[in-house]
């Protein structure tokens, strides 16, 4: 059995939550908290969540992408995340590693709105924006005619652009400048794996500012 430890509003948890509903994997999920925390912390001391434990291999994965990668390997479903040919799986590591690159300096934007006067980091939340900026251009110019980031089919780089599109797109608008970022991203919502992560969570987006 699949437990995930995560946050419904985390954008790092949506991630793995995509890749689990677009094969109806059954999973148990247990919310990182006050309550949760010490258990959570005493099994990855990093901090960083969602990890994966499988009681059934008697292991523990941790970072999404690995994640991703695990279930593809040992609980694969219709949807494959990583493609058989090795350049397309090279390409696909490498997106996800770009939106993953997007969704972390995204959270340094959002973290400072929730920062105390006179603790805040213009400078650092300047830089921010225009490495922001920078992905979006070479994600608008990846993504051509595209339906997906990679080829012609969904992966584990859609799970990673999902979450970090949505809210890095509030947080550091398109401002129009984008129109292949903004209807991948219509697609991306459109999707019933991403648009369930998004509306388990809404009853909790008054706790995160950037949501
Ligand atoms: N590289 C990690 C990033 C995970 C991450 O940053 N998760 C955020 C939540 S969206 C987190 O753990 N924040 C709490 C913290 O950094 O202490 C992964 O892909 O799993």
């Amino acid at each position: 059995m699949l437990t995930l430890y995560g946050h419904p509003i985390s954008s790092f948890t949506w991630k793995v939550l995509m890749a689990l509903y677009e094969n109806d994997t059954p999973f148990d999920f247990v919310t990182v908290d006050q309550n949760t925390y010490t258990d959570f912390i005493a099994k990855w001391p990093m901090g960083k969540f969602p990890i994966l434990l499988d009681r059934d291999r008697q292991t523990m994965i941790t970072e999404t992408s690995v994640i991703i990668e695990y279930l593809d390997a040992y609980n694969p479903g219709a949807t494959r995340f990583i493609p058989q040919d090795t350049d397309t799986a090279l390409e696909v590591r490498r997106w996800d590693r770009v939106f993953d690159h997007i969704n972390t300096t995204m959270s340094k934007v959002v973290v400072d709105n929730i920062r105390p006067d006179g603790q805040r980091d213009p400078f650092g939340v300047e830089e921010a924006k225009r490495v922001v900026h920078a992905a979006y251009s070479v994600v608008e110019t990846q993504l051509g005619a595209r339906a997906f980031a990679v080829g012609d089919s969904f992966t584990m780089a859609d799970c990673a652009a999902a979450p970090a599109l949505w809210y890095a797109t509030r947080n550091v608008p398109l401002d129009n400048k984008y129109p292949r970022i903004a209807a991948y991203l219509e697609r991306l919502n459109a999707r019933p794996s991403f648009a369930r992560a998004v509306t388990e969570s809404e009853p909790l987006f008054h706790m995160y500012p950037g949501a």
